[in-house]
């Protein structure tokens, strides 16, 4: 009775370690090692993410909601009365309190994310809060196609991508998903798209650099629990010890990498596989990609959208930009 009365729960938790296991082991015997980004939003990596907004050398939090703050009539207006706000990626839902204050009479919010359980109790907070926005949260991965709930009212759709969560596609990928994201808010639909800058005479390397290697090494540690979640929920046996940050701006690519270097020839075993790192090889966990404003533009033009606007902060050090189609 026991094995038939496994929950709902229990079979999603079975099917996501399983599908973590598989990319796992793909990435570590790749003849050049990565691993994806998004396994790095565990309950532990989640606390450091939010730790990471709140540094001193993290700018990109603090400028989008700077801009979002000064801009929010605008986007309000853009909007329009009864329009439904549509997030990808949603996370704490945080940023989005923002946008339903400045619109008028907002219809329905529908928040985006893999993370089924986080999102829910984000939307039950936002709930209270909004008592008159129906919340219509979506449980699903927006990298793939996906499909909204039919929206209540009659007003515009507005889509909102804050946080430059863009820079984790390559630009290929980026503009791949924004003509996806075209697809599922529909003709007449505004997007709102927060993305960081590239180096410039504004902004340089430096403060790139700092932002992904902080002096208290909230980044390092957020880096290297990707390998202590892998210890934890596959049961292995990474020595974090042996492993090293490493985060570099490349000026070619207009990308920040992140990267865990192995201080040591050493194997580690990972789900029954023996796996070998060389000293010196590195595990490639993140790209975060970098526009300058043309590029950006030119990229939602390819996927069919037509920019209205974009807004920098005054360092121009962040971007965000409205879409129309
Ligand atoms: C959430 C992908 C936008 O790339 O800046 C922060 C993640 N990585 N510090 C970024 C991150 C290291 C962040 N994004």
């Amino acid at each position: 009775l026991k094995t038939l009365a496994r929950s709902a729960a229990e079979a999603t938790e079975e099917a996501a370690t399983a599908a973590f296991r598989t990319d796992v082991l793909t990435g570590l015997m790749a003849p050049r090692k990565a691993l994806p980004p998004k396994y790095f939003y565990d309950e532990a990596g989640s606390r450091l993410f939010d730790l990471i907004c709140r540094l001193p050398e993290y700018y990109p939090t603090r400028t989008e909601l700077g801009i979002l703050h000064a801009r929010a009539g605008d986007i309000g207006a853009i909007a329009g009365a009864g329009a439904t706000l549509i997030e990808f990626g949603s996370g704490s839902s945080e940023k989005v309190r923002l946008l339903l204050d400045a619109m008028a009479a907002p219809a329905a919010y529908v928040p985006i994310d893999i993370s089924g359980a986080h999102m829910r109790a984000a939307v039950a907070r936002l709930g209270r809060d909004y008592p008159g926005v129906a919340m219509l949260p979506v449980e699903a991965d927006f990298t793939r196609p996906l499909a909204v709930p039919a929206m209540a009212g009659q007003g515009r759709r507005l889509g909102f991508f804050p946080g430059s969560t863009i820079g984790n596609f390559t630009p290929d990928a980026a503009a791949g998903f924004l003509a996806n994201a075209g697809e599922v808010l529909g003709p007449g639909s505004a997007f709102v798209v927060g993305f960081d800058l590239a180096e410039s005479a504004a902004k340089g390397a430096e403060v790139l650099h700092a932002a992904y290697n902080d002096r208290q090494g909230v980044t390092a540690a957020f880096n290297l629990n990707l390998l202590a979640r892998i210890n934890r929920e596959l049961g292995a046996n990474f020595d974090l010890a042996r492993f090293r940050h490493d985060a570099f701006y490349d000026r070619a690519e207009r990308r920040v990498e992140m990267h865990l270097e192995s201080l040591a020839d050493q194997r580690v075993r990972i789900a029954g596989e023996s796996i070998r790192f060389a000293r010196g090889e590195t595990i490639h966990t993140e790209n975060s990609c970098k526009y300058t404003p043309a590029a950006f533009a030119r990229m939602a033009r390819h996927a069919g959208w037509a920019q209205r606007v974009i807004w920098t902060d005054p360092r121009e050090w962040f971007a965000v930009t409205v879409l129309e189609r």
